[in-house]
């Protein structure tokens, strides 16, 4: 625990698994290329991993993994829970990518927000499960280029809330979205700018894992990316929503808190990317435990404790 008088945390409240990477493609009961950037829920007792696999024609779509105790012995369903159809849907033209998955005790099923690859670019799709077996798909939400999307788990003044990422003019910003009916959105208003210049969210930056609701606001882990003369950067930083308006910023962490570092997140695909897409609350409410792609090749987990988070962010724990 840190010491509520000392200013700033001197290290990453993010402690990797030992086991890291916790899924490669050989865990895929088929031929595979890459398993990375995960939705994750709670689901009874087991949690369960929504998990992005590129398989070798270079397109990606959806498999569930699940484990007792979200870090080991992941157990893949023996097919794949969700592919592209671009008979039915054209927006997936070149696959599905990055899926958050987001559980609405409204409708009792899971909202899960994803991009499609179309060919105008990629876009918000939003399909609803009960069982992350089979899909109701409800097409796209947004237009191209949009990504990095996630639900609210509740409405706000009858609305439901998606937090998304457009890409207009050359700058990418997480924006908010409001609905009635999850099929009509509103024009987007803007919640989490990019910076500029120097630092290490300039330009772009998107969603992480869905916002997770605390007593200080609404969580979020957004990435940020730093365009160098090697390639992208890609780094998570903390923001805190208000709780009531979640258009409302509370808090936003100057410094990134989550970078690569080890050498599955250095060397991949797309090497020095880690890129949180799900998180999941423990049991007490005080370890959360996050999955992440690393370098668009394997999935990591990540634990940190949520006071330690919130403290990151200057937030005292609450009482
Ligand atoms: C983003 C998305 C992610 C990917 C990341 C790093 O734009 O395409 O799927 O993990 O780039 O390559």
């Amino acid at each position: 625990m840190h010491d509520q008088a000392q200013p700033r945390q001197t290290s990453s409240p993010f402690v990797r698994s030992e086991s890291n990477p916790i899924i490669t493609a050989a865990d895929l009961p088929y031929r595979a290329h890459a398993a990375f950037n995960p939705g994750a829920t709670r689901r009874g007792d087991e949690i369960a991993l929504l998990v992005r696999v590129e398989s070798f024609s270079g397109k990606s779509h959806f498999a569930v993994a699940r484990s007792a105790d979200g870090e080991h012995d992941w157990q893949f369903a023996a097919n794949p829970a969700l592919e592209g159809d671009a008979v039915r849907h054209p927006e997936d033209a070149w696959g599905i990518e990055d899926p958050r998955v987001v559980y609405l005790p409204e409708l009792g099923r899971y909202a899960v927000t994803f991009t499609s690859y179309s060919a105008d670019g990629p876009l918000v799709s939003l399909a609803l499960t009960e069982d992350l077996v089979s899909f109701e798909r409800l097409g796209p939400i947004r237009p191209p280029d949009d990504k990095d999307a996630a639900l609210f788990p509740r409405r706000f003044g009858g609305n439901w809330l998606l937090l998304h990422r457009p890409y207009r003019g050359g700058s990418a910003n997480i924006m908010l979205s409001r609905s009635p009916d999850l099929r009509h959105w509103s024009e987007p208003e803007l919640v989490l700018p990019a910076r500029a210049g120097g630092w290490w969210d300039a330009g772009k930056v998107g969603l992480g894992p869905p916002p997770l609701e605390t007593s200080a606001g609404w969580l979020l882990m957004y990435h940020g990316v730093r365009i160098t003369a090697s390639g992208a950067l890609y780094r998570s930083g903390l923001a805190l929503l208000d709780l009531d308006d979640p258009t409302r910023v509370l808090a936003r962490t100057d410094d990134w808190h989550f970078g690569p570092e080890t050498d599955y997140e250095r060397t991949g695909d797309v090497p020095n990317v880690v890129f949180p897409s799900g998180w999941v609350l423990d049991p007490s409410g005080e370890r959360v435990l996050v999955y992440y792609g690393a370098a668009d090749t394997v999935v990591g987990l990540a634990t940190a404790s949520l006071s330690d988070l919130l403290a990151t962010l200057d937030i005292p724990a609450a009482a």
